[in-house]
């Protein structure tokens, strides 16, 4: 009995990496699994979710893996960084990641500081580092990230390991090594409480690849940040108040809120984003803004909300959440339900 509760678990967990890997789920190693389970991915683990339905085990299009940050501005620290690349490589490499995280569609700034505690410690570290995930050498495990206020002072942590071969791979052709860039959005991800998704192109898809330059982030994500942030988000911090970041509140002055700052979505407010056909719409005050799946603008945009859903009533002057039904793939807008 136990051999067969043995492998029949067995199969099941070979099921799940075929799974999210995008693999026929036969439960068996073949070669396209053997492949798949020495790709070069992340060290968090994979949550796949029962579907209440038909009890079949599929996984999610994005997961939600944590709570996100309780304020806007995140800092981060960098502690080392590996030989090949010097400080200020990494610096910039790191910024551009975490700025991905702030552009288009959610509420969170960062902020690098040089000195004491940051939200999120950045460290590249070999083999065992002492939380108990020891890396592995060159190959497989890349990376690993820890999900807001897990594990006290590790909550939000990144982890590279010291052993990959890390290169930015926006400075000439380099064939070999791993992009720190790739690694570190994904990582990133992690840190602002997102899980795996099973969606091939999405960022927090569990395996490396590499990232073109003008990358941004998928709609997959984008989802997820505004579901964790905006849906569910709550923030101790005021927008405007820059005075928490360890200094005294006497020598930093606290701006009023700027009286327009609509027709702009690049400060990071705005009232909703959804799906509308295959792309992203961002809504802010009385204007729409209509992106691609890689974040480019559509022509015509941004333009009125209520001269693309015609009918509206007059009276609505900002829409506040949007869903497409998947069963008639209807848009559904709401205004005036949502406060954060
Ligand atoms: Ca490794
Ligand atoms: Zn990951
Ligand atoms: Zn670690």
């Amino acid at each position: 009995m136990e051999a067969f509760y043995t492998e029949e678990s067995f199969r099941e967990a070979v099921k799940q990496v075929q799974q999210f890997g995008h693999l026929p789920a036969t439960g068996f190693i073949d070669d396209a699994t053997k492949k798949l389970l020495t790709a070069p991915r992340c060290g968090v683990p994979d949550i796949l979710r029962q579907s209440p339905r038909n009890n079949s085990i599929r996984a999610n299009p994005y997961v939600i893996g944590s709570q996100g940050w309780k304020k806007r501005t995140i800092t981060y620290k960098i502690h080392n960084w590996p030989p090949q690349l010097g400080y200020n490589q990494v610096a910039q490499v790191l910024k551009t990641a975490f700025n991905t995280w702030s552009e288009p569609a959610s509420p969170l700034r960062f902020e690098e500081v040089r000195n004491g505690e940051a939200d999120i410690e950045i460290t590249f570290a070999s083999a065992d580092h002492g939380d108990g995930y020891p890396f592995d050498g060159q190959g497989r495990v890349l990376a690993h990230a820890f999900f807001p206020y897990d594990f006290d002072s590790l909550g939000g942590d990144i982890h590279f390991d010291t052993d990959e071969y890390w290169i930015d791979g926006s400075r000439g052709k380099q064939n070999y090594g791993i992009d720190l860039f790739s690694a570190a959005v994904h990582e990133i991800g992690h840190s602002l409480g997102l899980g795996h998704s099973a969606v091939e192109k999405s960022v927090m898809f569990p395996y490396y690849q590499r990232h073109k330059p003008g990358f941004s982030l998928y709609y997959d994500d984008l989802l997820a940040m505004y579901e964790l942030y905006i849906v569910r988000g709550s923030f101790e911090d005021d927008q405007y108040d820059k005075t928490s970041n360890g200094g005294s509140t006497t020598d930093t002055p606290v701006l009023p809120p700027k009286k327009d700052d609509s027709g702009n979505i690049c400060n990071g407010y705005f009232d909703a984003v959804g799906l509308l056909k295959d792309d992203i719409v961002i809504f802010k005050g009385l204007l729409v803004w209509r992106f691609k799946d890689r974040g480019i603008l559509r022509k015509g945009y941004p333009t009125y909300f209520n001269s693309v859903f015609q009918g509206l009533p007059s009276s609505i002057k900002r829409v506040d959440a949007v869903y497409q039904r998947t069963s008639d793939l209807h848009t559904l807008l709401f205004s005036g339900i949502l406060k954060y």
